[in-house]
């Protein structure tokens, strides 16, 4: 644990301190959660596979925007960050039609906003990708806004330049991942300002837990998509009678084997680094 830092914050999986008033520690835990239920089963090095992640894309984004990165802990699963005045919106980018998109094109026709042609099928790719921001519900869930409203949040030419930002940033993980294997259908980013009012990227980048990552060869849009990396975990969840309200259930060791093993994978895959090398030592990622 952090020694004098002040925890300030918790997330479903992840835990936030201040370690002085320009910098915090962010630490992923191998906490897992599905149908927003958090499991009392962690997946062994899930914090790492995700923390390093994070970082390689920090690393490699660094030309698209400034990110709050200041360093990785030999722990593996902590990054001590830049402290920065956080936007009141999520800023998602979707690629293909799924989740709360796919459920508001088939009631309107349009995904905040954005008309869509008719015809889409379920998990289908769209035309371009589109920025579709969201609020920052304190409980349940995030919920969609129109551009106008995120203008409103953060202003109309923060708001533009905020939309190409993430955009870009999709453009970028998206053509990596999908060059080996990995669909990366929709993602969240969380954006801040630092002290010169500068956009700085926050938080995780186009990891497991930020977006969907969906296995290119079992891709067939008219149905929702297998997860990459939780497939194991909601498959073996629908099979109990488990109403999906907490506690949720244990997970059997095949289970978290078969989880652990597609965390890695999906590490391995997009950084093209051993594991190992980054447990070893996780500055591996910051080149
Ligand atoms: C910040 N969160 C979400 C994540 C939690 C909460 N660089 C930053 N500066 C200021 N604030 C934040 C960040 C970042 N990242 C992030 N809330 C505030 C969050 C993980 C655990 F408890």
């Amino acid at each position: 644990m952090p020694e004098a830092a002040q925890h300030v914050g918790s997330g479903k999986v992840r835990e936030l301190y201040a370690l002085d008033d320009e910098r915090l520690l962010l630490v992923a835990s191998d906490r897992i959660s599905t149908f927003d239920v958090v499991l009392p089963t962690e997946i062994p090095d899930k914090g790492c596979v995700l923390t390093g992640l994070s970082a390689f894309w920090f690393t490699r984004t660094r030309d698209v925007c400034r990110n709050h990165l200041l360093g990785l802990r030999a722990d593996g699963r902590s990054t001590e960050c830049r402290r920065l005045e956080m936007l009141p919106i999520e800023c998602v980018v979707r690629g293909y039609l799924t989740g709360s998109a796919w459920n508001d094109y088939r009631a309107r026709g349009e995904v905040c906003g954005h008309a869509l042609p008719p015809g889409l099928l379920e998990s289908e790719r769209l035309p371009e990708p589109i920025f579709t921001p969201a609020t920052k519900a304190q409980t349940g869930h995030d919920e969609n806004i129109t551009r106008a409203q995120a203008a409103e949040l953060v202003g109309a030419g923060r708001l533009d330049e905020v939309e190409r930002v993430c955009l870009e940033l999709y453009r970028f993980g998206s053509e990596h991942a999908a060059a080996r294997g990995i669909l990366l259908a929709d993602t969240k980013f969380e954006l801040g300002l630092d002290d010169e009012g500068r956009l700085v990227l926050a938080d995780e980048a186009l990891t497991p837990d930020s977006s969907r990552f969906w296995p290119a060869d079992e891709y067939e849009p008219g149905r929702p998509q297998p997860s990459f990396d939780k497939q194991f975990v909601r498959d073996y969840c629908e099979a109990l009678d488990w109403d999906k309200a907490p506690p949720g259930p244990e997970l059997p060791d095949d289970v978290v084997a078969g989880t652990r093993a597609r965390y890695l994978e999906a590490f391995e895959r997009l950084t093209e680094i051993p594991f190992a090398a980054y447990v070893d030592d996780p500055r591996v990622v910051l080149s």
